[in-house]
C-alpha cells in the first residue's frame, strides 16, 4: 500500500478547457457527417489519449499537406497553421474545417491587423512549438521570437516606434511577465495586447495548482509530454516548492512518489480528458488513499461555436462523450 492513508485534493479548474472541447467536436462531428477518413493537421490536441482514441474512429494525423489525397476532408488543429498552409489546402481544394481555438484566431487576427497599421512584432513563445509556427506564419517576416528574458537583447527589430508584444496562449503567466519587463526595459513604447493572450484556461489552471500547492506534499499533473500548457502546471508547483510530476495515464504512476506524504494534489491540462484523472484516482485509491476531495474553485462557463457546417443537430452526437 503504498499510498497508505494518503488524501487526495483534485485541483478546480483542471482538464478540458473550451477550445479544447470544441476541437475534438468538430473531429468527432465531421467523422459522423463525412464518415472516415478525416484528415486532421497536427493532433488535433496534444494528448496521445485523444489522438489514440480519434485514430481508431477514423481520423488520420498529418503534419504535411502532401499526406493528404484529392477531396479530402481536413481539420486543422486547435493550436493554429500559418497563412502559407491555409493558402495550400484552400488551393488543393479540400473540405476544411478549422478547429483553431477561437483565442489563437484572435491572436491572429490581432497581428495581421497592425501588420497593416506598419507594427512589426515580438513574439514570447516556444520555438517549434506550433502555435508559435502559426502565429509567426502569419506574415512573411517582422515577428521575433523570443522565449526567455536573455533573448531580449538579441533581437533586432528595423525600427522601434511601431513595436508591438504578442505571446503563445499558453505559457506560465509569472514567467511571460517577467521577458514582458525585460522586453519593456529595452523597448519603452511598445504596444501590448488590451487582454493578455495568456489564455484564461492556461491562468486558472496555473491560479488553482498556485492554491492546490501549499495544501500537499506532491502534485500530479495529466497531461502529455507536447503539452506546453500541461508542462507549465508542473513547473509551477515545482517553483512553489512542491514536488510534481505529470503523467500521461495512470500506468505511469510510481509507487515511490507517495512515500513519506500525506496529502497529493491531482489536476490535468487542458487537453487532458478527466476519464485519465478518473484512472488516476482509482489507481491512487488502489494504493490506499483514505479520501478524495475537489478544492474550491472557479467555475469555467466559457463555450465556443462550431463552425458553419457542422453546428447542425443541437445535441452532442459524440461517440467520444465519456471523455468530458
Ligand atoms: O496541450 P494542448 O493541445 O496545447 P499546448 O498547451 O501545447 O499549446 O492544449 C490545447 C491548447 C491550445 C491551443
Ligand atoms: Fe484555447 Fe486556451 Fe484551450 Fe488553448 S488552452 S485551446 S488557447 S482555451
Amino acid at each position: 500500500m503504498p499510498a497508505k492513508n494518503v488524501k487526495v485534493l483534485l485541483a478546480e479548474p483542471r482538464g478540458f478547457c473550451a477550445g479544447v472541447d470544441r476541437a475534438i467536436e468538430i473531429v468527432e462531428r465531421a467523422l459522423t457527417k463525412f464518415g472516415r477518413p478525416i484528415y486532421v493537421r497536427h493532433e488535433i490536441v496534444h494528448n496521445t489519449f485523444v489522438v489514440n482514441d480519434l485514430k481508431a474512429k477514423g481520423a488520420i494525423f498529418i503534419e504535411e499537406l502532401s499526406d493528404v489525397p484529392a477531396g479530402a476532408t481536413l481539420v486543422f488543429s486547435a493550436h493554429g497553421v500559418s497563412r502559407a498552409i491555409q493558402e495550400e489546402a484552400a488551393r488543393l481544394g479540400f473540405q476544411i474545417f478549422d478547429a483553431t481555438c477561437p483565442l489563437v484566431t484572435k491572436v491572429h487576427v490581432e497581428v495581421a491587423k497592425l501588420h497593416k497599421e506598419g507594427y512589426e512584432f515580438i513574439m514570447i513563445g516556444h520555438k517549434g512549438h506550433p502555435e508559435v509556427e502559426g502565429t509567426m506564419g502569419q506574415l512573411d517576416s517582422g515577428i521575433h521570437l523570443v522565449e526567455d528574458v536573455a533573448d531580449v537583447q538579441r533581437i533586432t527589430p528595423s525600427q522601434t516606434e511601431r513595436l508591438a508584444v504578442v505571446t503563445q496562449t499558453t505559457l506560465s503567466v509569472d514567467d511571460t511577465v517577467e521577458i514582458l519587463n525585460a522586453i519593456k526595459q529595452r523597448f519603452p513604447s511598445i504596444r501590448e495586447p488590451k487582454q493578455q493572450d495568456i489564455c484564461y484556461a492556461t491562468q486558472n489552471r496555473q491560479d488553482a495548482i498556485k492554491l492546490l500547492s501549499p495544501q500537499v506534499d506532491l502534485v500530479i499533473v495529466v497531461g502529455s509530454p507536447t503539452s506546453s500548457n500541461s508542462n507549465r502546471l508542473r513547473e509551477v508547483a515545482i517553483k512553489l516548492g512542491t514536488e510534481s510530476y505529470m503523467i500521461d495515464n495512470a500506468d505511469e504512476l510510481n509507487p515511490e512518489w507517495f512515500k513519506g506524504k500525506s496529502r497529493v494534489g491531482l489536476s490535468a491540462g487542458a487537453s487532458a480528458p478527466e476519464v485519465l484523472v478518473r484512472e488516476v484516482v482509482e489507481r491512487i485509491k488502489a494504493y490506499g488513499a483514505i479520501s478524495v476531495r475537489t478544492m474550491d474553485g472557479l467555475v469555467e462557463t466559457v463555450k465556443f461555436p462550431l463552425p458553419t457546417g457542422l453546428r447542425e443537430g443541437g445535441k452532442d452526437p459524440s461517440p467520444l462523450g465519456h471523455l468530458r
